[in-house]
């Protein structure tokens, strides 16, 4: 087994503060204020119920929210821009002022500028500036922060993409596409997060595969944090024999926990609590490798 790699403590810059990485794997509690979100069953979709959740996710140890009113499920449809600031809006607006940075998972301009205006600070995009480049021009006006995931087709047709043939060269080259994109925009590298995009066009073995290359990953991306999302991904549930969703959680930790080994500086996950105590282990035993 290669050594666990050693991690540099940096700054990721966002809108108004710089977060530290590299010290301790930073988590992003998800928060999805979408009617369909495949995960929560929509469950926290009332205002009254997401900002509850957001609170309890900051109590847990979250250290970023991130708020979703698209689905990005497989098959799932894009939804208007009307209803996606409908959904968005108020629980940025009521929740911007929690000591947690609000991040905004679209792929969409007009949301994402108006959501920084409302108070995140951080933009979320799992097109990696491939659907709506102009996404940047909101970022870089904001000197917000960027998550710059790789993804494959739509959310609607990316389980039907041909596989890739090498996933770590082809996910690294289409990373590095968006960052010099990211840069033509006037986002600085301090402000950029790199995300594999585990479970969006690959296969089972290929997110695995990420997740155990994903120290080669980084080392393409010096001073950019390494995100990663596999928390409920159904990869997890084709490797536990077809456990539904809500029956993930200990393959969640358990990939989250290689993902920190391997170098994943922040953790996207529905279940914080879970998630900070396994890290706090998994974050004892890298800084003792
Ligand atoms: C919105 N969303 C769903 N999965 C994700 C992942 O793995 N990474 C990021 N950045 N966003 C995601």
């Amino acid at each position: 087994m290669t050594p666990v790699p050693a991690r540099t403590t940096a700054e990721w810059k966002i809108s108004r503060r710089s977060l530290r990485y590299g010290e301790r794997t930073l988590v992003m509690g998800v928060l999805n204020v979408t009617p369909d979100s495949f995960s929560d069953g929509g469950q926290f979709f009332s205002l009254a119920g997401a900002l509850a959740h957001a609170e309890q996710m900051i109590d847990e140890g979250a250290d970023i929210i991130d708020i979703g009113g698209e689905s990005t499920r497989p098959g799932s449809n894009f939804v208007s821009e009307e209803e996606e600031l409908c959904r968005v809006i108020p629980v940025i607006e009521r929740l911007a002022n929690l000591s947690a940075p609000i991040s905004i998972d679209t792929t969409k301009p007009e949301v994402a500028r108006i959501a920084l205006q409302a108070g995140a600070e951080i933009v979320n995009d799992i097109s990696g500036l491939r659907f709506e480049p102009a996404i940047a021009e909101m970022a870089a006006a904001a000197k917000a922060g960027i998550v710059l995931m790789h993804s494959r087709g739509t959310p609607k047709d990316m389980q039907q993409m041909p596989p890739m043939e090498n996933a770590l060269a082809e996910v690294t080259a289409g990373l590095s596409e968006s960052v010099a994109l990211a840069e033509s925009f006037g986002i600085a590298r301090k402000s950029i997060a790199i995300d594999p995009g585990i479970g969006f066009g690959k296969t089972v073995d290929q997110n695995v595969e990420l997740i155990a290359e994903l120290d080669q990953l980084a080392q393409h991306f010096p001073g950019m944090p390494i995100l990663i999302g596999t928390s409920r991904k159904s990869f997890l549930g084709k490797l536990l024999n077809g456990a539904p969703a809500d029956e993930r959680v200990h393959g969640t930790i358990a990939s989250i926990v290689a993902a920190v080994l391997k170098g994943a500086h922040i953790v996207r996950v529905h279940e914080v609590k879970s998630a900070v105590e396994a890290i706090k282990i998994a974050d004892a035993i890298r800084r003792a490798s």
